[in-house]
């Protein structure tokens, strides 16, 4: 049984991808879950830091190497079709290295809904390339999802976004509302959701960042636990 672990997830947006990948695809493991501020990823994790996947004697840490694993042994992971295949890797490693202004302004935080204060250059130009991006796969494989009819590894990588759409609601256009939208409804998603708000702890520096950049408007998290 492959046992998967994670960070606390009301933040932990790079957990989220392969648990939301392993949990759709009905990929059986056991999840560990570690507290952020507590030290224990360390010991365990090669690079520190979560999500790792560990298989028998084998640690594969890293969102992506993690992907290609569970690649090699299941089938779905990325798309049949060699074109929409080469789209969705494309797409989830410009994820996995970009995007930085939307991942560092636009921290994941499920439970919070966050008014921001500005919307930097950096930020707008990160959503007017997510539009465009999303835009091109959901034309192109004709959707739902990303790279066609079915859920895949690039779907997953785009899966914290979609959480930061609901929780900061930038200005997006309406197909890329709607392709989020999409991905919010999925059990999946809501199982991991209704998880990260029962959550009754805090991570502090998270929250403090996520503070800086706006306005909370509400918060619909667990109570914190003293
Ligand atoms: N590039 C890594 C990023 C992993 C990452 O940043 N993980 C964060 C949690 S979302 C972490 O473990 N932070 C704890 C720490 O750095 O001490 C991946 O794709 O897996």
């Amino acid at each position: 049984m492959y046992v998967l672990h994670i960070a606390n997830k009301n933040y932990s947006s790079w957990s989220l991808r392969p648990w939301v990948l392993m949990q759709h695809l009905g990929i059986p493991f056991e999840e560990i879950n570690h507290r952020f501020g507590t030290g224990s990823i360390k010991p365990v994790s090669p690079s520190g830091q979560v999500p790792l996947l560990i298989d028998g004697d084998t640690k594969i840490w890293e969102s992506i190497a993690i992907v290609e694993y569970l690649a090699e042994r299941h089938p779905g992971i990325w798309p049949e079709d060699p074109a929409a295949r080469a789209w969705a890797r494309s797409a989830a490693a410009e994820m996995h290295g970009g995007f930085s202004h939307l991942r560092n302004i636009c921290g994941m935080n499920i439970g919070l809904r966050i008014k921001l204060n500005t919307v930097p250059d950096g930020l707008r130009q990160n959503l007017n390339r997510l539009e465009d991006l999303w835009k091109d796969g959901l034309l192109r494989f004709g959707g739902p999802f990303l790279a066609g009819e079915k859920f895949t590894a690039v779907d997953a990588f785009f899966a914290p976004v979609a959480f930061r759409i609901q929780t900061y609601n930038p200005s997006v256009e309406e197909r890329a509302r709607a392709y989020a939208a999409r991905l919010l409804g999925l059990p999946a998603m809501q199982a991991w959701s209704a998880a990260a708000l029962a959550e009754d702890y805090r991570d502090p520096p998270h929250d403090a960042e996520n503070q800086a950049v706006g306005t909370i408007t509400a918060d619909f998290r667990a109570p914190e636990k003293s």
